[in-house]
């Protein structure tokens, strides 16, 4: 796969405003497996996600990592799962129309929140590249239905926008985790028993360039990756991650984040931890 992070295609986008989500927008995200929602969240909800970065920066996420590499300029900064501590995301996740723009695209009875994740390149984090790898990797989690639905919260051209290889996520092949930090190490949970992500694959690769509010949709098996930030300012994103009615936990190691001591193998995702959003009457 292209180590370079040449795009040659271009990511479908759908006015979010449209209230058609559930048409073209689903389809487009079944066969190209990501999609762009153009002007999903106005200034006001995007300031509701900046003072929760201000809280989860000053310690209200639990889960917070800030790297600076040698020769940048810029930190690194990811926070997952901080949605239970800092009420801003919790706000934005419940009260916002995310949900109701996510659910409609999952095909599902029921909508279940898994998590969400804060990133932030600051300017000039250059090297601050996110490896090729699916999201599915991580989880662990049986079934197709988990989307990353992905705001962007700065204007972000293409040079700094996220890859993605269209179609991968069809048929659903599992790889191995990949370390962000160190692509040449092992992740700490990574089942050897996987091939890696494959490399020399002649497909598209697709990105998009994102104003504020703009939001990514992909499937967690969809293989994406990103370059670090060479910008002179800020290049943020706020993610939230859901499931579906096809998901079971599998019990397979993987972060703190991904996993709730009271769900046992073959259960369905049902805790107080990934709670239940939205479900058919
Ligand atoms: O924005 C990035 O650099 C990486 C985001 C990503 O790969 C993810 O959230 O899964």
């Amino acid at each position: 796969m292209a180590e370079s992070y040449e795009a040659n295609h271009t990511i479908q986008s759908f006015d979010a405003n449209s209230g058609d989500i559930a048409g073209d927008a689903r389809t487009a995200l079944e066969k190209d497996g990501v999609i762009c929602l153009r002007g999903a969240f106005d200034s006001s909800w995007l300031a509701v996600i900046e003072e929760g970065i201000i809280e989860a920066l000053a310690g209200a996420s639990a889960d917070l990592e800030i790297v600076k590499r040698e020769n940048d300029k810029g930190r690194f900064s990811f926070s997952s799962g901080a949605w239970r501590s800092v009420k801003p995301f919790q706000r934005f996740i419940f009260n916002s129309s995310l949900p109701d723009l996510v659910w409609p695209l999952l095909d599902s009875p029921t909508l279940t929140l898994f998590y969400d994740f804060l990133l932030i390149k600051e300017a000039h984090s250059d090297s601050a590249l996110t490896p090729w790898h699916q999201d599915h990797s991580y989880y662990p989690l049986d079934g197709t239905k988990v989307v990353n639905s992905w705001v962007a919260l700065d204007h972000i051209p293409l040079e700094s926008a996220l890859r993605f290889l269209i179609g991968s996520h069809n048929p659903p092949v599992l790889y191995r985790a990949v370390d962000f930090d160190n692509p040449n190490t092992s992740y700490r949970h990574a089942r050897s028993e996987l091939p890696l992500p494959p490399i020399d694959m002649d497909i598209p690769v697709a990105a998009t360039e994102l104003q504020p509010g703009d939001m990514l949709v992909w499937w967690s098996h969809m293989l994406h990756c990103a370059p670090g930030n060479q910008l002179p300012r800020r290049r943020a994103a706020f993610s939230v991650n859901w499931l579906g009615d096809d998901i079971t936990y599998n019990g397979q190691p993987a972060l703190d984040t991904y996993i709730d001591s009271s769900l046992s193998r073959g259960d369905a995702i049902v805790s107080q931890k990934f709670p239940v959003v939205r479900k058919v009457n």
